[in-house]
């Protein structure tokens, strides 16, 4: 696929992830910011799939378009915050879940994404992008957001946001749902 592909998101972190693996390919991405609706539901795939028919159904979105639905689950809360990852960051933050998680020695979780494409005529593809680590004892770093001061990938001494972006892009979640997004379009 060549030309314009467009990311519903409101979070410009994703956006600068996201620009810089398609940078060098026949790809521009733009943001498109349009209500997504989330609806309750268990897993990232229903979340993703159901926003992107609501968007090509109720609001006729005629554009090929991405939409990038992350989260963090963590072993030892039962795979929370998971689906309910914004919220939580929202609310309680890294601090909360610091606080949740203390005293307990398992820290490992995983962090997820799946990314959603629709092009017009085609329908929606879903690919995903995991990549497990530990929750950290305390915050540490200030690149990237979310729970990046958190989290350390498998692999690594620093967290997500002890790296700069180059860095964290070399592997994580959302570069490898994007790289399987980039192998998809170059075989349209
Ligand atoms: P959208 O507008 O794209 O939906 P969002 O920030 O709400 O942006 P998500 O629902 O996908 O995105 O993310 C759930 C939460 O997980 C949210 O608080 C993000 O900041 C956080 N998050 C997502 N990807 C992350 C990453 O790579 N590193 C750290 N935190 C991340």
């Amino acid at each position: 696929m060549k030309g314009r592909l467009y990311l519903i998101t409101g979070n410009p972190g994703k956006l600068k992830e996201i620009k810089n693996r398609l940078d060098g390919l026949d790809i521009e991405l733009s943001t498109m910011e349009e209500d997504f609706v989330e609806i309750q539901a268990d897993t990232l795939e229903e979340v993703v799939f159901f926003g992107i028919e609501h968007l090509v159904g109720e609001k006729r979105i005629d554009r090929p378009f991405i939409k990038d639905d992350s989260g963090l689950f963590i072993d030892a809360l039962d795979g929370f915050p998971g689906v309910y990852s914004a919220y939580v960051q929202q609310t309680i933050g890294n601090d909360g879940i610091l606080q949740l998680m203390k005293g307990m020695d398992d820290r490992t979780a995983t962090f997820k994404t799946v990314m959603g494409l629709h092009i017009p005529g085609e329908g929606i593809s879903l690919f995903r992008g995991e990549i497990k680590g530990d929750i950290t004892l305390e915050k540490r770093g200030f690149f990237g957001f979310g729970y990046d001061p958190i989290f350390i990938p498998e692999g690594s001494e620093r967290t997500f946001a002890e790296m700069t972006l180059e860095e964290k892009n070399r592997d994580s979640h959302r570069i490898r749902a994007t790289m399987k997004l980039v192998d998809h379009l170059s075989m349209e």
